[in-house]
């Protein structure tokens, strides 16, 4: 078995196969980064059967719901630092913006940070910047991420900036945007801090602003 018969697997929504290689990878020992590359790429090619009409919104729902299951799976083998870092390099908050409803990558951003060390706020989809400005102010987290996967909602990125420099807490949070439209010319637009690729690139860039 290679890794492209998992992304075959992934990206004809085929649970069975899809688990059953997730969890052989891993036992095997073959790096988390590479299945989840695998897992990703299905995904990729799942989108472009939706694209062209050739696969529909259920298939996609699934799909996510398959890809978090491997996540879990995946989970214990990720490399983990030391127990004792855990959760003590400060909180940061997730968020997929409003309007928008992915939040696989999100999803897993998270769970890169958590184990990286980080105190992980995850509010979840479609989240308002009301909400976020108001979670900022009474958390104090030392980051926020933000995530759009449709290049409309990607705008709620450019508000949000807006509204926290109008809030005078500008200063106070750095700023990192993601998502599959998002790109660090986007993230320097509006002014963001930093632009995340994936969600080790996110993490060490968060790594990286707090040095
Ligand atoms: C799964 C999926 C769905 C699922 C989402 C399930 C879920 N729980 O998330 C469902 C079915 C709900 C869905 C709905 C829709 N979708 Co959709 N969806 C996808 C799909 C196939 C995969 C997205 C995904 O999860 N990728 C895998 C993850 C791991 O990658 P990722 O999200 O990019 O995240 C990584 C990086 O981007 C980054 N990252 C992401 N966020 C952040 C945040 C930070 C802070 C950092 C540092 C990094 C970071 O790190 C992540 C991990 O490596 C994409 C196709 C694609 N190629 O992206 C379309 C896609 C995003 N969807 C699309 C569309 C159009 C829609 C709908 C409008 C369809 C419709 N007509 O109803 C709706 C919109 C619903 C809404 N309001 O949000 C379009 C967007 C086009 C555009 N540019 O605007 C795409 C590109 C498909 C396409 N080719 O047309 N979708």
């Amino acid at each position: 078995m290679e890794l492209r018969d998992l992304t075959k697997a992934m990206s004809e929504c085929n649970q069975e196969d899809t688990l059953k290689l997730v969890s052989g990878f891993a036992g095997q020992g073959i790096q988390v980064n590479a299945i989840l590359d695998s897992l990703t790429l299905g995904l990729k090619l799942l989108g472009e059967k939706f694209s062209a009409g050739e696969a529909f919104i259920p298939e996609l729902v699934f799909a996510g719901e398959i890809f978090n299951e491997a996540t879990k799976i995946l989970d214990p083998y990720i490399p983990k630092g030391q127990e004792s870092q855990v959760r003590k390099k400060g909180k940061v908050v997730i968020a997929t913006v409003k309007g928008d409803l992915h939040d696989i990558g999100k999803n897993l951003v998270g769970t890169f940070l958590s184990l990286g060390g980080y105190e992980v706020i995850d509010l979840g989809v479609d989240v308002p910047n009301e909400k976020l400005i108001d979670v900022v102010r009474k958390e104090k987290p030392k980051v926020i991420g933000l995530s759009s996967l449709l290049t409309t909602t990607m705008l709620g990125q450019r508000q949000f900036m807006a509204m926290l420099k109008e809030s005078g807490l500008r200063e106070h949070v750095k700023v990192i945007v993601g998502g599959a439209p998002v790109t660090p010319a986007w993230a320097e637009e509006i002014g963001a801090d930093a632009y995340g690729a994936d969600a080790v690139d996110g993490k060490n860039k968060i790594d990286a602003m707090l040095r």
